[in-house]
């Protein structure tokens, strides 16, 4: 991971893996008193010199090589400690975490203050991105005052732990999440679901992670505006090499761009929903229930595969099924991810990935069951963790995970502060274009499926629905998600209103409702993984946008002529060597000239994702032309 940045939000970070530092634009020039001398301290390496006063070019470099150094070595101590919580967690690691968490936060801290000298300063550009990177790469700041990082280390543990260890009761049975999201897949009884959905909420120990969430922003927006920013919010939006409002104008153009095909899905669904269900259970207007949709969160609706039919057009296969009955295991599943890399021509993952990554739940400990990809030592000791079912989905998530793998291998060359992706949505996107190649051709390929069980062109409506269940229904999820903690850091959300403001923008945006009424106490935004951790969420967002921008760029190279959808880019070298010229790139250049190198474009662009899935789109809307849609 490497998160050290992130470091107060504990093993929050990883998901990513590899948040290290960061990107940059034009750093926030702190404004006279908004960076108080008194904690402008230098790295331990760094002695105070005279040329603090009039710093030189020099002195700045000689600044950041400091800070580098002893960034690395923090980061492989903490990563080495995040990794041993994960996997045992228990009252001894927790309390190693809160130290080297709030030492880390410390640093990290320390380090962005230790830029003010140099703020005014026409210096070179990577030097002016390091400098950027410092600040902006913060996920959880604490302001400087002695006990503030150490008391923001207690509360993200506290809220961590309280996510990771959380289990329900069925029939007397101890059920861990892993096992409810398999369930709430494939479970159709609506009572049963509303009840681990709700049981679920239930926990997490919601009061509590609600007085800490909310003790938590006081603290964090304080550190932020040490740091000169006017509150989280503003910092987040700070990391992808422009201004932060001209960010969020981006992310609703984006939005804008896709929304009518979330739109025409929902109508979809819910029809099929009332069809499946009856009025009783799911209306034929108005928002969904959300635990309806085979997804704890209503994220991802891969699972309502069979009940949402498109005509005759039957893909024909079930991927899950495949898996099962050709015997994978998680170790399998994991090889064959792997496989799909080495054909893209790059190395095969090392011996020590395999002795020391998790990929199946112990039964004997609490361990962060949430997948997510490691590199312990920016070189090449890269794991994973996570609690592998055999199923589709962790099918595509074995993708991902690799994805940060190898993008961290590939940038393992650049320094420290450029260890990193060209933006976060960058990190998240890789593994998810790698798994865009899993046709049914590819399966063939591979020996899970029957050259003769190759649906034809009339499977095609199916297989993008198929995919249409995971990728469309997850776009406003993925909005709504930072929307709420955007909100919530600029204080227009109050503690209070937590919960209430949280149904309010999953109904505006999802076009969903809770099966159950809400108790006073809910606190359901925590049990979600990436706010009991502190992940910003933005990043999927941006990565579903870009996966297919990647996606349309690589078929292009490939000379594919077929439909988008069919394309596999499965043993291309020369789209491999290109791809990871791109991840060789890091953080080190502004993400425009990553996604450039990579796609000729410098944009962020929602065509690609629209042409995708055209013509199911066509086909949707001729379905809904008599039913009333929205919500
Ligand atoms: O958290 C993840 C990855 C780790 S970065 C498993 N994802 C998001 C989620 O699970 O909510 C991947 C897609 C969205
Ligand atoms: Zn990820």
């Amino acid at each position: 991971m490497k998160n050290w940045l992130n470091s107060a939000a504990v093993a929050a970070l990883i998901g990513t893996a590899s948040l290290a530092t960061a990107h940059a634009q034009t750093p926030p020039e702190p404004e006279a008193g908004t960076t108080p001398a008194d904690t402008t301290v230098q790295p331990e390496s760094m002695p105070m010199t005279e040329g603090q006063l009039n710093p030189t070019v020099e002195d700045a470099r000689t600044f950041l090589e400091a800070t580098e150094a002893e960034l690395a070595d923090y980061n492989e101590y903490a990563s080495r400690i995040y990794w041993i919580y994960s996997n045992f967690i228990t009252f001894d690691t927790e309390r190693l975490v809160e130290r080297v968490g709030a030492e880390g936060t410390e640093m990290a801290v320390r380090m962005a203050n230790g830029t003010a000298p140099f703020a005014g300063m026409d210096l070179p550009q990577d030097l002016r991105r390091k400098m950027t990177n410092l600040t902006a790469g913060i996920t959880l700041p604490a302001p400087s005052r002695p006990g503030a990082a150490a008391q923001m280390a207690e509360l993200t543990t506290r809220m961590s732990s309280a996510y990771s260890t959380g289990s329900i009761d069925i029939d007397g049975e101890e059920v861990t999440l892993d096992q409810l999201e398999v369930l709430m897949g494939t479970e159709r009884n609506p009572e049963f679901l509303s009840n681990i959905w709700n049981d679920w909420r239930a926990a997490i120990n919601p009061a509590q992670m609600s007085q800490d969430y909310a003790a938590m922003v006081e603290l964090a927006n304080e550190g932020a505006r040490e740091l000169g920013f006017s509150d989280l919010a503003e910092m987040w939006l700070s990391n992808y090499d422009m201004p932060a409002d001209e960010m969020e104008a981006e992310v609703e153009r984006l939005w804008g761009q896709v929304e009518p095909l979330y739109e025409q899905l929902h109508c979809y669904v819910r029809a099929e929903l009332n069809e499946e269900y009856g009025d009783e259970v799911q209306a034929e207007t108005g928002p969904i229930r959300a635990d309806l949709l085979g997804n704890m969160w209503a994220q991802g609706w891969g699972p309502l595969r069979d009940i949402v039919s498109v005509g005759d057009a039957e893909p024909g296969y079930d991927l899950t099924a495949l898996l099962v009955d050709n015997g994978y295991d998680a170790r399998q599943m994991v090889e064959t991810g792997e496989r799909f890399y080495t054909s893209l021509g790059l190395d095969p993952l090392p011996e020590t990935f395999w002795e020391r990554s998790l990929i199946t739940r112990p039964q004997d400990r609490d361990v962060v069951c949430h997948a997510s990809a490691w590199d312990i030592d920016s070189r090449d000791d890269i794991r994973i963790k996570m609690c592998t079912n055999v199923n589709a989905e962790d099918f595509r998530t074995v993708h991902h995970e690799l994805g940060h793998n190898y993008y961290q291998r590939a940038y393992q060359d650049q320094d420290t502060l450029f260890q990193n992706g060209a933006h976060d949505g960058f990190h998240e996107a890789i593994g998810d274009f790698v798994a865009l190649s899993v046709t049914p051709e590819y399966l063939v390929q591979i020996d899970l499926l029957d050259e003769a069980d190759v649906p034809g062109a009339e499977g095609d409506l199916g297989l993008l629905m198929d995919l249409a269940l995971d990728k469309i229904a997850f776009l406003p999820f993925a909005v709504m998600m930072d929307q709420w903690r955007w909100r919530v850091f600029r204080g227009e959300i109050t503690p209070e209103q937590y919960n209430s403001a949280w149904w309010d923008l999953r109904n505006q945006y999802q076009g969903i409702y809770p099966p159950v009424e809400r108790p006073a106490d809910a606190f359901d935004p925590g049990a979600k993984y990436h706010i009991a951790n502190n992940v910003p969420y933005l990043r999927y967002f941006l990565s579903y946008i870009l996966q297919f921008q990647f996606q349309q760029a690589a078929c292009e190279m490939a000379g594919w002529e077929g439909p988008l959808h069919r394309c596999t880019v499965y043993g291309n070298e020369e789209v491999g060597a290109r791809f990871n010229e791109m991840m060789e790139m890091g953080a080190s250049q502004p993400w425009p000239d990553a996604l450039e190198a990579f796609t000729g474009t410098r944009e962020m662009d929602g065509s690609a994702i629209i042409a995708y899935f055209q013509p199911l789109m066509s086909h949707l809307e001729e379905a809904n032309a008599d039913r009333s849609c929205g919500w």
